[in-house]
């Protein structure tokens, strides 16, 4: 069993950054699945995140095509329980610790604990943190929970620093799929300042200037959606820029 905690860990140990490209099976079909999986090919990032908000096509088979496809971890960034799938690599079992909606830190939780202890597959803890990222996210109105003023920066802190005492393995600051801003990099570094264990950042990230902010400030992972259903291509010039990068900063 491939232990991909462990290997974040060791990344983050001698300041390797990551990317994951996320893709959602709803939206990452036909066309535009098989250019994803050709640039991929071309490209490899460090995992595949598979989920969302909200997604209505089976998981199994589109995660199993990728496997087929691609040597790539592929880890499950669920929405909510109808999300799990036996077939991923790794699960990051999400706490909204941002909102206070009990559904959403422990309801969906309960609801597929069996299963995924069952499956044997690699959980990793995640507090997820939703920021403002300039308009309704979809997992804000899926959620029925607010996002965190991006310029409340101790509120974020505080969020970010009680999901690693409750014992969350990562922290995700997400400014919400599409986001218009993505988390600013001065927010990132106030947070990871504080932090012991790995911060993943996503939302509104669309260029490699996004990228190089976001590891500037500290993050780990940056995770990248949108830009690449877009434009796949993204996806070679994305890894490119993460292989540079941690060629001159390490
Ligand atoms: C969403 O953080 C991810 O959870 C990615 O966001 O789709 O805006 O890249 P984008």
């Amino acid at each position: 069993m491939k232990n991909l905690y462990k290997q974040i860990l060791i990344n983050r140990e001698c300041n390797k950054k990551m990317l994951a490209v996320l893709l959602d099976p709803d939206r990452c079909q036909g066309k535009l699945l098989s250019s994803t999986i050709a640039a991929l090919k071309l490209s490899a990032p460090d995992f595949v995140f598979v989920g969302g908000s909200y997604v209505n096509s089976p998981i199994d088979s589109f995660i199993e095509l990728l496997q087929e496809e691609v040597q790539i971890p592929v880890v499950l960034f669920p929405g909510n329980a109808s999300q799990f799938s036996p077939k991923a690599d790794a699960l990051l079992f999400l706490s909204l610790i941002s909102g206070r909606n009990p559904e959403f830190l422990i309801g969906q939780h309960v609801t597929s604990a069996l299963a995924i202890k069952q499956s044997g597959i690699e959980v990793i803890p995640a507090g997820y943190i939703l920021i403002d990222g300039g308009k309704v996210s979809a997992v804000e109105y899926m959620s029925h929970t607010r996002s965190i003023p991006r310029e409340k920066k101790e509120i974020v802190l505080a969020t970010a620093v009680a999901g690693e005492l409750s014992g969350q393995h990562v922290v995700y600051l997400e400014a919400g799929s599409g986001a218009i801003q993505p988390v600013p990099k001065e927010l990132i570094n106030h947070v990871t300042s504080h932090l012991s264990i790995p911060m993943i950042v996503g939302g509104g990230m669309k260029t490699t200037q996004h990228l190089n902010d976001c590891f500037d400030a500290g993050a780990d992972l940056a995770v990248v959606g949108n830009a690449i259903e877009q434009n796949p291509d993204l996806i070679v010039e994305f890894t490119n820029f993460v292989k540079n990068y941690n060629t001159i900063h390490r």
